[in-house]
């Protein structure tokens, strides 16, 4: 069996090379140790002469990690401006943030080029090459382009819109006739595969794409909740409660999370059954990111602005309703909290999967577990219907699912979990990159 080829816009940090931390890094973690593998993407070292510096490589026990530099001129326009300034918006339906320029949409291929340029001369015949989200769109043509002709697969992480938003997007067939260049296009998915299979056709294209949804380690993840929930760090969160219900929610701070609107909700909580006013808290952890684009820093300042006004309208002398950070907060802490909470309130306006929510029910104690509280327009909502799930636009209808979720009694949580719990262990992080590859094996002869 030849190698596998990693392909992402970062690699994981040297940290989390032997202690894969969250999403992709957990995800591909058994793929790329059980077999010889290449991990290729960006160091993110920025600097003007990159250009000019060489790939630097890293083996750790099967995997090397060759990183390469950007120029500030690539990250500001490949990465910030067209990636999370264009690309992510339109992906999460959110055309009205979209701050298109055709210097930035070429900045955007140039980018790619140099991954395609710099990834070629490390490649064996043999290799599979999986390439992965929406930052490299177009390198698996461009590969082809520079005669690579072994195996090549893409995953993207985040949603695929239909025909009628993606076309929104100028130079929309060039992008897709790029991705056409693999051999098969994972999504997460089967509303996003449709999407994307629509959009091809409607561009005179064919591709080969499959709904393959990502997971976590389910068992990994639950041991270190366990282990962390009797920390001394938990239990002094849990002493600060003094018997307070505890709701939890845990997202980059972005605005495909639903943020603004998950506060609303809350709010209407404590507006509509006045009985929780101080019997609950709700711990919002949520560490910033992408502050170089406008539209995140907006959103700080909206979510500062409406905590401070919901904590001022509710909160008491010795009762603050809503706790919120915007620290990160270690993985270990993370996975304890989720485990002494009563609710996961996890509801994004629209996203790829959402890890959290896989997490949130690994953790629970399955004597007394906590209730998933879900967004129907998370990709992990087909997957998980036994969890309450709400449209975040609708506050009442969230403050109803909280109510409900507060009031289950033990023996129907048990059961909406053991379901939950069943489908989390099902499908894992290994799970999803050995289907991916054996779909990927099995495109061609
Ligand atoms: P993200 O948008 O980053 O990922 P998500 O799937 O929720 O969203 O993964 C976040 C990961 O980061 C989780 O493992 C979580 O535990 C961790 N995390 C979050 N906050 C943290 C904190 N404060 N401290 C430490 N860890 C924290 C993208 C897509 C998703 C898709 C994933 C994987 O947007 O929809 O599920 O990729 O495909």
């Amino acid at each position: 069996m030849g190698r596998l080829i990693v392909v992402s816009n970062r690699t994981p940090a040297p940290g989390e090379r032997t202690q894969p931390a969250g999403g992709l890094t957990v995800g591909l973690y058994d793929a790329v140790q059980t077999r010889d593998s290449l991990w290729f993407g960006w160091s993110g070292e920025q600097d003007d002469d990159a250009m000019e510096h060489p790939v630097t490589e890293e083996r750790v026990g099967n995997v090397t990690y060759a990183t390469f530099d950007m120029t500030p001129r690539q990250y500001d326009r490949f990465y910030l401006n067209f990636s999370n300034g264009v690309l992510w918006p339109l992906c999460h339906y959110r055309t009205q943030l979209m701050r298109y320029t055709r210097e930035d949409c070429e900045a955007y291929y140039e980018a790619n080029a140099v991954f395609a340029d710099r990834l070629v001369p490390l490649l064996k015949e043999d290799d599979t090459i999986w390439i992965h989200d929406y930052h490299l769109f177009p390198l698996g043509q461009m590969l082809r382009d520079r005669g690579v002709t072994g195996r090549i697969g893409f995953f993207l992480h985040i949603p695929f819109p239909p025909w009628s938003v993606a076309r929104l997007l100028p130079q929309l067939k060039r992008l897709l006739e790029g991705l056409a260049g693999c051999d098969k296009i994972g999504v997460q998915t089967p509303e996003d595969a449709q999407n994307l299979r629509g959009c091809f056709e409607a561009s005179g294209l064919t591709a080969d794409v499959e709904a393959v949804p990502i997971g976590i380690d389910p068992i990994r993840f639950r041991q270190q909740a366990i282990e962390s929930a009797s920390a001394e760090e938990v239990e002094q969160i849990v002493d600060s409660l003094v018997g307070k219900r505890l709701i939890i929610g845990v997202d980059r701070l972005d605005y495909s999370k639903g943020l603004p609107e998950r506060m609303r909700g809350y709010e209407m909580l404590l507006k509509n059954y006045p009985e929780y006013r101080g019997k609950v808290t709700f711990l919002q952890i949520t560490p910033v990111s992408r502050t170089g684009v406008e539209s995140y820093r907006l959103l700080k300042e909206e979510l500062d602005g409406l905590v401070g006004t919901i904590n001022g309208a509710y909160g008491t002398p010795d009762w603050v309703s809503i706790r919120y950070t915007t620290w990160p907060i270690s993985r270990n802490v993370l996975a304890g909290l989720y485990r002494v909470s009563d609710v996961g309130y996890i509801t994004p306006l629209r996203d790829g999967m959402n890890l959290v929510a896989k997490e949130f029910v690994a953790a629970q104690d399955s004597k007394d577990p906590g209730v998933l509280v879900l967004s129907r327009f998370a990709g992990a909502a087909p997957e998980m219907p036994e969890a309450l799930q709400v449209n975040p636009l609708d506050a009442e209808g969230m403050a109803d699912a909280l109510h409900a979720a507060l009031t289950m009694d033990v023996e129907t949580r048990h059961k909406a979990w053991s379901a939950l719990y069943g489908e989390v262990s099902r499908n894992t992080a290994g799970s999803w990159a050995k289907q991916f590859l054996d779909s990927l094996e099995a495109s061609r002869p």
